[in-house]
């Protein structure tokens, strides 16, 4: 009788979980018989009734049926997990024929291109090269280059002031002086960096651009060293066969000082629309160090001499990649930049 009971509770779970279709399921069934208000749970709580020696035997069958009920259900676990992987994998599928995608990789901009260029070919003459910073005391952006209170060059190099003393630097130099005032002679140095102006943005101007200076302090430096070495920059920038003109002109930290020009690396010097039919393009400012600027930072004009330059930046990248207006350096249009 008991028996019968137990065995058709066994047939009916093993149905149950035949049919079962998925794992909540299959969970509920579990519910149903095992559980603490289960079929098979309430024999066994029913067992105060069956008399004291067949206890052990129903006990017997309660546990053989348990572990029956509980081998199919984890028989018919594992079966859904499967047919689950088996469905997931069918759509996981990779096709290892699709072209892959294209890895998009970005590059220098052109000024740093243009940089690194520059900094190649000085390092490669022994240059050091030194970087100091964009926020700069009034005596080192203007005094201590020779450039006092109410000099005409101060106007014309208008910047932007943090407050009377303290302001965004106009040119690299500063980064110069503190070198010099360090006292460790000889120097040989560029100092590359950021600079600003009170400009209005054209094709030509924007109030932040670059620079990069030069700066050779040593005994017996004269004009002909200044010359050698623009020259061989000059040819290794923009070819062996480039030739320079250097035009008297006026800075206030150099003396004497001049411009230096390149025969267009376009026309050969012929003349073309690229320099404006001129054949020359400018390139650079240079000069010997003013006995007055060595003085100031404590270096003793009579003992050493030195000459100094600087180049803008922007003018060297808008050259040699033929750009004709600044301002598509500072748009970053990807469009415009994936052609350098
Ligand atoms: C230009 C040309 C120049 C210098 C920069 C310099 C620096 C020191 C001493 C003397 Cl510490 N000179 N720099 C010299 C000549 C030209 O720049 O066209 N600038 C806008």
């Amino acid at each position: 009788m008991i028996k019968d009971n137990i065995e058709s509770i066994k047939e009916k779970a093993l149905k149950q979980i035949e049919e079962a279709g998925a794992l909540d399921v299959l969970n509920e069934v579990r519910v149903n018989f095992l559980g603490k208000k289960g079929e098979l749970t309430a024999v066994l709580k029913g067992m105060k009734d069956v008399a004291e020696s067949e206890r052990p035997t129903v006990g017997a069958w309660v546990n053989e049926t348990r572990d029956v009920i509980e081998k199919a259900m984890e028989e018919a676990r594992s079966r859904m997990e499967e047919s689950v992987l088996n469905e997931r994998l069918k759509y996981e599928t990779i096709d290892v024929t699709l072209p892959a995608k294209k890895k998009k990789i970005g590059h220098r901009h052109p000024n740093t291109i243009a940089l690194e260029e520059l900094e190649r070919i000085f390092t490669g003459m022994g240059y050091e090269v030194v970087e100091g910073p964009e926020v700069e005391r009034d005596y080192y952006n203007f005094e201590a280059l020779n450039i006092p209170d109410g000099h005409p060059a101060k106007d014309e190099q208008d910047t932007f002031y943090i407050n009377g003393d303290i302001l965004l630097r106009t040119q690299t130099s500063g980064t110069q002086v503190h070198e010099m005032e360090k006292g460790r002679l000889p120097i040989k140095m560029i100092s590359p960096g950021r600079v600003f102006r009170s400009d209005e943005v054209d094709a030509t101007h924007s109030p932040s651009f670059h620079q990069v200076e030069g700066l050779v302090i040593d005994k017996n430096i004269s004009f002909a060293d200044l010359k050698g070495t623009l020259v061989e920059f000059a040819k290794q920038l923009f070819g062996e066969d480039t030739k320079v003109k250097f035009r008297p002109h006026h800075f206030p930290f150099t003396e004497p000082s001049a411009e230096m020009d390149v025969s267009c690396f376009k026309c050969k010097g012929k003349g073309c629309r690229f320099c404006k039919g001129e054949g020359w393009i400018e390139i650079l400012g240079c000069g010997m160090v003013h006995p007055h600027v060595l003085e100031m930072s404590r270096i003793d004009p009579k003992e050493y001499t030195g000459f100094a330059f600087g180049i803008g930046l922007e003018r060297i990248a808008l050259l040699k990649y033929e750009i004709d207006d600044m301002r598509l350096l500072y748009e970053n249009d990807i469009r415009f930049l994936d052609q350098f």
